[in-house]
């Protein structure tokens, strides 16, 4: 049996949303991040040890690693759904969106969290002015450019085919949610990119990515 180490609000929201797409059955163990820190309790690392989620049991595999995991299931169990037929021009879209969604896509965005962080969190007064400029400096040079840069690109994508890789809904489509919904909630991507939001809104609407919902518990990225 499948088992998927769920932590709050996190990616493996994508993972359970997959397994309900491919109607696969799963046990769902739930973590609770640390509300101050945010980071996921020391428990995870009892299942493997970088204490990340998502990770998945299966037997005696332990795995980690959204895109990981993601091909796993999809090999192991897809019998050749979400996914394009080999040797197709679809298929090295797939997996590029599959790579691309975690290697390229959340670098900036998990920066500007983290200035953003840096920006609220409480410090010495005279200290304040120092640590703004610094991170709203970063912010502005390289980090917002850089999202600006990757949601054109995404934007331009869509206008070529309904979903990432084609015409066909795929996981690659899975993958890229995560990047997306992050850049909808504290990122700027707003209806001046109609493609994207309607790819939010496609998916939003699937009642596989409705059911994982009620399994995961609340989700706000
Ligand atoms: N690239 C990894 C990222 C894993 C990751 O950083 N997961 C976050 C949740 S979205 C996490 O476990 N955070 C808690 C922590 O770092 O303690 C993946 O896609 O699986």
């Amino acid at each position: 049996m499948i088992t998927v180490h769920h932590l709050n609000n996190s990616r493996s929201q994508r993972i359970l949303w997959l397994l309900e797409e491919l109607g696969l059955e799963y046990d769902l163990k739930y973590y609770e991040r640390d509300p101050k820190t945010m980071l996921a309790p020391a428990s995870l690392r009892q299942v493997h040890p970088l204490g990340k989620s998502p990770v998945i049991t299966d037997g005696e595999l332990t795995i980690a690693e959204s895109g990981a995991i993601i091909e796993y299931l999809i090999e192991r169990y897809g019998n050749g759904k979400l996914i394009p037929p080999p040797s197709t021009p679809e298929r090295l879209r797939y997996t590029f969106w599959l790579h691309y969604a975690e290697g390229s896509a959340m670098p900036p965005l998990l920066l500007k969290l983290v200035f953003d962080k840096i920006e609220e969190s409480p410090m010495l007064f005279l200290v304040r002015p120092l640590v703004m400029v610094i991170s709203k400096g970063a912010k502005s040079s390289f980090i917002e450019p850089q999202i600006k840069q990757h949601l054109d690109y995404q934007e331009a994508e869509l206008g070529k085919s309904l979903w990432f890789a084609g015409n066909e809904f795929t996981a690659a489509d899975i993958q890229m949610s995560f990047p997306l919904e992050c850049a909808a909630s504290r990122a700027g991507l707003d209806t001046s990119r109609p493609k994207l939001m309607d790819f939010l809104k496609g998916i939003h609407a699937r009642p596989a990515y409705q059911r994982a919902l009620e399994r995961g518990g609340a989700y706000t990225p």
